[in-house]
């Protein structure tokens, strides 16, 4: 094995070497998509952050360009840190982003911005010298005050932004408002804050359209909001679904969104700092998210040359049902599918599998619908067992644990004998009132490297979905050490980074699986093989 070379990924971003984190200020920009994204031109641990930048006609395939921002001025000698772009009126973008100006790391807001509009690669920015254009005042941790968001206009004509902060242990969204970009007044209130959530890192606020699978780019009265923070404490993102008050400048969440880390999750795994933005070419919203490095053993990073990943960007949208979103691998991922296999109605019986052949499981898209014929089998749920908890619930009963109706899914990155493999499945318990489905993405034996002490979550969630039709679909995005999973359609969304030692390359396999009392019909699973995503 080339330890420099394995797990590196074919259809997942990765610049040739290095550090990577955040993603930053992604927008589309006259017939080109922009990604920059938090990096350490000089090594594969966190620190000298530049903003490293490329460029993509279909956000799969990418053109790598110089770092755009970087410390050179007083106002981020130590570290330009996260931000976002707008697209000023007059199609100019501008990018808000973090500085750090002291060795204390205080946090100030600057802008960059293009040095040649007519560039089509916007190659060159520039941060002119009326930088920085927002200083902490006194009531602001200026330690926590940072990663400023697209701008969106109010009815007044002026543009609000919001940043995430922390006070005593409330998780804050300072707002700021301008009327010309430049002068910047921080609003009596944040958009919101939430009592002992930590610090608020990437805070994103959009608009989701009732209707549809459509994004929305304009914050008026007739849509519902979305606030999402990524947490400190517990690096995973929250969001809530509610309204926003424009005359207040108040976000208000739905009482049907839980509004803290016990709350709803873009995604139950590695998925971290994400952003999204209105793509005006397709009408869609797309967020992305950062997964770091699972490997944590010492000097890991540093051996490979090479560290963390861009998830697949995912369009995303309301549920029908008002109460959460669905998030959905871009289209463009497709163009990359080659070879396929077919199944269809194939019968799973209590410790069967099925085997996934002539494609290669180390790099695939599966998608599969399962179905059965009963609930009866469904196990007694046990009413600890929290949105919070599901992760142990998981942990707890595995996927060869027998169950009744499940556990049933899919082995990815599995070694011919199964002494390694990445189990993504389905436990389907019966409580008081319903039915909860519990998804998981179990990493616990998906390697025999540092069997003891590498980091191998069981990550999971519950998927809110109506049993009615007696199906349950699955869709993973398998590419070498990562496995990217869309459950119900999008509904419930969990990422692992893993690491096998035997189940690589054409020696991986993929197998789906039932270990459930109730038979399992697998109506439909189509894999394709994925090609290398172009990275120039
Ligand atoms: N990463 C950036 C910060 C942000 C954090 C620094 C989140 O701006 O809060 O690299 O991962």
């Amino acid at each position: 094995i080339n330890i420099k070379t394995v797990g590196r990924t074919g259809y997942h971003f990765q610049p040739p070497k290095h550090w990577i984190n955040d993603p930053n200020a992604p927008m589309y920009f006259n017939g080109y998509y922009h990604l920059f994204y938090q990096y350490n031109p000089k090594g594969s641990v966190w620190g000298n952050i530049v903003w490293a930048h490329s460029v993509s006609k279909d956000l799969i395939n990418w053109i790598n360009l110089e770092p755009a921002i970087y410390p050179s001025k007083q106002f981020d000698k130590y570290g330009t840190w996260s931000g976002s772009a707008t697209v000023l009126p007059g199609n100019k973008p501008i990018i808000l982003y973090t500085g750090i100006v002291d060795a204390n790391k205080t946090q100030v807001q600057n802008y960059a911005v293009p040095a040649n509009l007519s560039d089509p690669y916007l190659r060159e920015w520039i941060k002119p010298d009326n930088n920085p254009l927002i200083v902490p005042d006194i009531s602001i941790n200026k330690t926590q005050f940072r990663d400023p968001t697209t701008a969106w206009m109010g009815k007044d004509g002026h543009w609000r932004i919001i940043m995430g902060s922390l006070r005593k242990k409330r998780g804050l969204a300072i707002m700021y408002r301008s009327k010309d970009f430049m002068r910047w007044i921080k609003a009596k209130h944040p958009l919101h804050s939430t009592a002992n959530t930590g610090n608020w890192e990437c805070p994103d606020f959009f608009p989701v359209s009732l209707q549809g699978t459509n994004g929305l780019d304009k914050y008026g009265e007739d849509s519902k909001y979305v606030l999402k923070n990524s947490m400190d404490l517990t690096r995973f993102e929250y969001y809530t679904v509610g309204t926003y008050d424009i005359k207040k400048d108040r976000y208000i969440p739905d009482n049907t969104s839980v509004d803290s880390w016990k709350g709803l999750r873009l995604d139950y795994g590695n998925f971290y700092a994400s952003k999204s933005f209105y793509d005006p070419s397709k009408n869609r919203r797309v967020t992305w998210g950062w997964a770091n490095e699972s490997d944590i053993m010492p000097d890991d990073d540093i051996k490979k040359g090479w560290a963390g990943i861009q998830l697949i960007p995912r369009k995303l949208w309301l549920d029908p049902s008002g109460k959460q979103l669905v998030q959905w691998p871009v289209e463009e991922l497709e163009t990359l599918r080659k070879q396929k296999f077919q199944l269809s109605n194939k019968k799973l019986n209590n410790g069967e599998m099925v085997e996934v052949k002539g494609i290669t499981p180390a790099q695939a898209d599966v998608e599969v619908t399962f179905s059965f014929a009963s609930l009866d089998k469904a196990e007694p749920f046990d009413p600890n067992w929290t949105d919070l908890y599901a992760q142990d619930v998981c942990a707890i009963k595995g996927s060869t644990v027998q169950g009744g109706l499940g556990p049933f899914g899919i082995a990815t990155l599995a070694s011919q004998n199964l002494e390694e493999y990445t189990p993504v499945f389905f436990r389907v318990f019966k409580a008081q009132q319903n039915y909860k489905v519990l998804m998981c993405s179990d990493a616990t034996r998906s390697t025999l490297k540092y069997n003891e002490t590498m980091y191998k979550p069981s990550f999971a969630g519950y998927v809110d979905v109506d049993l009615a039709d007696k199906k349950l679909s699955l869709r993973s995005l398998i590419d070498n050490s990562v496995v990217e999973s869309f459950g119900a359609g999008g509904k419930t969304c969990i990422t692992s980074r893993v690491y096998p030692t035997l189940a690589i390359y054409d020696k991986a396999h993929l197998f789906a699986f039932n270990n459930g009392t109730e038979p399992i019909t697998i109506e439909t699973l189509d894999a394709w093989s994925m090609g290398n995503a172009k990275i120039e």
